[in-house]
């Protein structure tokens, strides 16, 4: 008998321009645009296995070895049903290949990273969903299309997949046919860009990203300045560092970003707090380490970003890194009175 079966994986990514606000909850619609950086390294990953077979009763889906339900109309079950239905596309259109869209299917997942570490695993974790399913299907379909299914399972998973630098467009449809990823530039355009993530803590985070960007649509009034005047020219202005590896540039609209990101959790009612004084630390470092290198040499030597999580992600050019550890290791050392385990992964960026 035959095996229908396929594996996938996708890497994490980390924004600059950041998602924070829906349009639309259930198609999963974002009031702006956002760009990341996919970190592709082989240690901050999801590994999906699927396989279709005509003796499962119902489909099934395992996350680092213990089931999680899959909800009827919630997000899981709307991805898998529309990679069904393109399946089933492709078989009415060729009649000589088997069906199996009619197959339940079990599903097989594992994060190689801490989960819900504001290490955005549900990014990774659905793009591997939707990549292996539409590898097991062999569906013909773009990583843009794909894109827009991986979408509707956590928004920020359509940027996991592709590699390098990629861009979310909110589009403009209702029906969010327009809500899609596309690469600004591929991994190998900018190898000297690399990562830092410092891990300032590995415990679930207090208030979940999707019910925390419901609470700053509903409240904040800065959002509506956020969506209006300033993503728009950012998008398009970093979007042109990226092109021209014009590090200051990306650096300094990354940090902007990241800045007003957390401006509208704290213009939140009630306010949402997502960095914790050893995130404020480190941003105060990094401003510092900043300032001594523009007055020496009128250049910005490193970028940090913070998503919905207190870990601290620091772009820089290859050759700043082992000084940037360095920094962090000198002013955080592990034996420190912070509470939480403080690592370090180091990244390149795009791997
Ligand atoms: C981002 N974040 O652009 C931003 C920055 C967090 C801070 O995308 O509700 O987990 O599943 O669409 O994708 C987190 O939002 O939320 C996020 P859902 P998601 O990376």
């Amino acid at each position: 008998m035959l095996i229908y079966q396929a594996t996938a994986s996708a890497p994490v990514n980390i924004a600059c321009i950041k998602y924070w606000g829906k349009r639309d909850t259930k198609l999963i619609l974002p009031t702006n645009s956002s760009l990341s950086v996919t970190l592709d390294q082989d240690h901050l990953r999801s590994t999906t296995t699927s396989r279709a077979d005509p003796t499962f009763k119902k489909d099934r889906l395992w996350l680092n070895g213990t089931e999680e339900e899959i909800k009827a109309g919630g997000r899981l079950a709307t991805c898998i049903a529309e990679l069904k239905k393109q399946r089933r596309q492709v078989e009415e259109n060729h009649p000589n290949i088997p069906i199996i869209s009619n197959y339940a299917v079990h599903i097989c997942s594992h994060n190689n990273f801490p989960t819900a570490a504001g290490l955005a695993s549900s990014a990774s974790g659905f793009a591997a969903l939707v990549a292996s399913l539409a590898a097991l299907y062999k569906l013909p379909a773009t990583p843009s299309e794909l894109s827009l299914i991986a979408r509707q399972g956590s928004g920020s998973a359509c940027r996991s997949l592709m590699g390098g630098f990629v861009a979310w467009e909110k589009g403009v449809r209702e029906d969010g046919s327009d809500s899609l990823a596309i690469q600004i530039a591929p991994r190998e355009h900018w190898p000297d860009l690399h990562a830092v993530i410092v891990v300032v803590s590995d415990h679930k985070k207090g208030t979940s990203s999707t019910a925390g960007m419901q609470q700053t649509v509903e409240t904040s009034a800065l959002l509506q300045h956020r969506i209006n005047h300033v993503v728009p020219a950012r998008m398009t202005a970093i979007s042109e560092a990226i092109k021209a590896k014009d590090f200051d540039k990306f650096a300094k609209i990354t940090m902007q970003d990241s800045n007003q990101f957390h401006a509208v959790c704290l213009d939140t009612e009630p306010p949402i707090f997502y960095m914790n004084d050893v995130s404020r630390a480190i941003i105060a470092l990094i401003v510092e380490y900043n300032r001594v290198s523009v007055a020496a040499t009128g250049h910005l030597k490193a970028a940090y970003t913070y998503d919905a999580g207190p870990n601290a992600v620091i772009y820089a050019p290859a050759a700043n890194i082992p000084e940037i550890i360095n920094l962090i290791a000198h002013y955080f050392p592990q034996n420190q009175t912070f509470s939480d385990p403080f690592k370090l992964f180091t990244n390149q960026v795009p791997g």
